[in-house]
């Protein structure tokens, strides 16, 4: 096992990744920028180091300097959590240049997966049933032709792009030329890679991931999927596992789904393959997160399998001792992420507690939430029996929250959490905005 794991990221992953390392008895060491030389990572981390400037770019995002922070303490790894580095195949590169392990996939795999068209074009090779859709177009007459075939409303993806970022609405023919060339140009900028494609807009549906575990060995393990289609500007903002309007026939499809798709991309580490399901209980690939994702706390809770714990392992060449047949998905378990709507410093914070309520975070007494990074505070989780405790249970738990300094999405999760759309389980990828809408009027 590694004596010693550098964790390159800040906020509630670094704190979920020292405590994972500290249960298994292994020593870690926190990066900071300097806006975070007092937060609670780096307090709570047995060495501590400073890796540049608050802006992310001079610090978390700065591989040479991570890299060096390494090699000086002696980390044998790095888990990169989410965001920042962690999908960045030049990354994981570089640390396997100085024999550092990066705990994730191997740097092909993040390289493949993150090319949207090539992973795309790969399910359906395998028979993974994907949006109808195009593959990298070259300019503007093209894709008013493939539109043809495809039908109005489209996407336009880049392929360099993934999670929402890179992605434009095209509701009729007049509008595409602009769309297509403008994508194209932001994708340029933002990525270095022009090159988009179409897929079909689909609107009537939910957002689906499945969490996968893979090890070198050849094994790979499905962990049940998580709804995500509650999001608000491209951001999840809730969470919920299992997918309240899933049948036991079309999870193990998409399960099996899953799987192929790890097993294809030659996958190792935890993973998450996302689909979109419509009502008539199709479901089509549209991407895959080569990454420990946010949300990954609440498939813990109805799997009873430490993920970050099975990413280190795995990272080690140790083998899942785990058959797919022994893991049994219990219960209902739900995230809220709760998000800074400003800047300031946190004077009063009481955090619920209770049975199976707990909130990840980096926040203590007086911390301060600085402009650089994600506006997330922290995730309320709860876990019950069923659905309807545990809508019950996020309820309680908001209202007992206290954040003050700050403002925050508090009462908005609240109107989310009691509106009958959620209690119903009735909604899709567009249904919050109007949820919220309504919640503020008479409607109920
Ligand atoms: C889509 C889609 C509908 N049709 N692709 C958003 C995040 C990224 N991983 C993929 N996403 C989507 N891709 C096709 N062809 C719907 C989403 C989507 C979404 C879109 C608008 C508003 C909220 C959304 C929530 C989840 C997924």
């Amino acid at each position: 096992m590694f004596s010693k794991i550098l964790v390159a990221n800040r906020g509630e992953v670094a704190v979920r990744i020292i405590r994972a390392c500290r249960e298994m008895g292994i020593e870690t060491v926190a990066v900071y920028s300097e806006a975070d030389r007092n937060s609670l990572p780096a307090a709570l981390a047995d060495e501590r180091i400073c890796i540049g400037a608050s802006p992310a770019a001079e610090s978390y995002l700065n591989q040479k300097n991570i890299i060096s922070a390494a090699l000086a303490m002696g980390a044998n790894a790095i888990h990169p959590g989410y965001g920042f580095l962690s999908e960045n195949a030049e990354f994981a590169a570089l640390c396997e240049e100085n024999g550092i392990t990066f705990i994730g996939p191997d740097s092909k795999v993040l390289e493949a997966m993150g090319d949207k068209d090539h992973s795309r074009q790969l399910m359906k090779e395998i028979g993974v049933p994907v949006v109808p859709g195009t593959e990298i177009l070259k300019d503007a007459a093209e894709a008013k032709e493939r539109a043809k075939e495809i039908g109005y409303p489209l996407l336009i993806k880049a392929t360099a792009g993934g999670g929402g970022k890179g992605i434009r609405v095209v509701w009729k023919e007049d509008e595409l030329e602009n769309a297509f060339y403008a994508a194209s140009r932001e994708a340029e900028s933002a990525f270095s890679n022009g090159d988009v494609f179409l897929e079909k807009y689909l609107t009537s549906v939910r957002h689906v991931e499945m969490q996968v575990l893979a090890d070198c060995f050849g094994n790979i393990l499905c962990l049940g999927e998580r709804d995500c289609s509650l999001q608000l500007n491209k951001q999840k903002v809730l969470e919920e596992t299992l997918c309240p309007v899933m049948t036991e026939e079309i999870r193990q499809q998409m399960m099996d789904a899953a799987v192929k798709a790890a097993k294809a991309a030659e996958y190792t580490n935890a993973g998450t393959v996302e689909f979109l399901l419509a009502p008539d209980g199709q479901f089509y690939f549209i991407e895959m997160n080569t990454r420990l994702q946010v949300e990954h706390p609440i498939t813990e809770e109805i799997s009873g399998i430490d993920i970050v714990k099975w990413q280190i392992r795995i990272a080690c060449r140790i083998p899942l001792d785990i058959r797919q047949e022994n893991i049994h998905l219990h219960g209902h378990s739900i995230e809220c992420r709760i998000n800074a709507r400003s800047t300031g410093i946190v004077d009063f914070l009481h955090i619920p507690g209770g049975a199976r309520v707990h909130f990840d975070t980096a926040l203590v007494q007086d911390c301060e939430i600085v402009p650089y990074y994600d506006s997330m505070l922290g995730k309320l989780i709860v876990y019950a029996q069923d659905r309807e405790e545990a809508i019950r249970k996020m309820e309680a738990a908001l209202c007992e929250m206290v954040i003050q300094g700050v403002e925050t999405n508090i009462e908005d999760q609240l109107r989310l959490v009691r509106s009958k759309a959620f209690f119903k389980g009735e909604y899709d990828t567009l249904a919050l905005q109007n949820i919220l809408e309504e919640g503020r009027g008479i409607n109920e």
